[in-house]
């Protein structure tokens, strides 16, 4: 197949990348490449070494394309059939924003500050760090109320149709929801709803289900909602 798309299925934004590909329908590959263990080959071909990286065989056998926002909206423009960003400027604009948001502010707060706490020490055989995941669990009110208002109304952040701004939120929450939180639903309902929408969709269940089997492995936050967002 002509993209093949790298990294590991826990990184939300290879998650994107590949909930956008499905979405679209266009045949792909998925290739291992974990950050933290590639070679130093991988610093030329991504000096930030993350992943997710982008082959295209179309181009070249050497053609690679790093960051989930590069890769995405070249895909948006090598397969514009069923198109994942809105057609009107205000809403592409609104899409581009939203996207942003979440690969800077969500990844941030929800990656590092809760997901990696609670997970990345069970995946190396020890005990999540509860403290620490806590005390990230407890800045997210913000985020939450931030998007409730945007969503609230509205089936999909931007425009009337599930576009690249849906899926960019919504993978935060997948790696979130491993770590047994979630925006509780009386108090930002509007987001509880557009979660629901989106893990409905084949694209999300379909990624999802790769690490159900993980997911029921792993030890949760014991702190509930109530008590963390008092
Ligand atoms: N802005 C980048 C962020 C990518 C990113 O941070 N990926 C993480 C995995 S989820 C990574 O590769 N981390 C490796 C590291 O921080 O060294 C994108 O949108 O692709």
């Amino acid at each position: 197949m002509a993209l093949t798309v790298c990294g590991v299925n826990l990184s939300p934004f290879v998650r994107k990348i590949r909930v956008q590909l499905i979405e679209k329908g266009v045949p792909h590959d998925v290739e291992p490449l974990n950050p933290f263990q590639a070679g130093d080959d991988f610093t030329a071909i991504n000096p930030l070494r993350r992943i997710p990286l982008l082959k295209d065989a179309d181009v070249g056998p050497d053609f690679t394309l790093p960051d989930s926002s590069a890769i995405a909206h070249y895909i948006e423009r090598k397969h514009p059939d069923s198109p994942m960003m809105p057609e009107s400027v205000a809403d592409y604009g609104r899409a581009l924003w939203l996207e942003e948001y979440a690969d800077t502010e969500l990844a941030g707060k929800v990656g590092i500050g809760v997901f990696r706490p609670m997970v990345f020490p069970q995946l190396a055989g020890g005990a999540p760090d509860m403290a620490s995941a806590a005390e990230g669990a407890r800045k997210l009110a913000r985020l939450f109320d931030y998007l409730e208002s945007q969503i609230e109304g509205r089936d999909w952040f931007a425009g009337d149709r599930f576009s690249l701004a849906d899926i960019s939120v919504a993978t935060h929450f997948v790696n979130l929801g491993l770590t047994g939180v979630a925006p509780a639903s009386d108090r930002w309902p509007a987001l509880d709803d557009f979660l629901s929408r989106a893990f409905a969709r084949e694209s999300f269940r379909t990624v999802n289900a790769e690490h159900a089997e993980m997911d029921a492995g792993l030890a949760k936050l014991n702190v509930p909602a109530e008590e963390l967002w008092s």
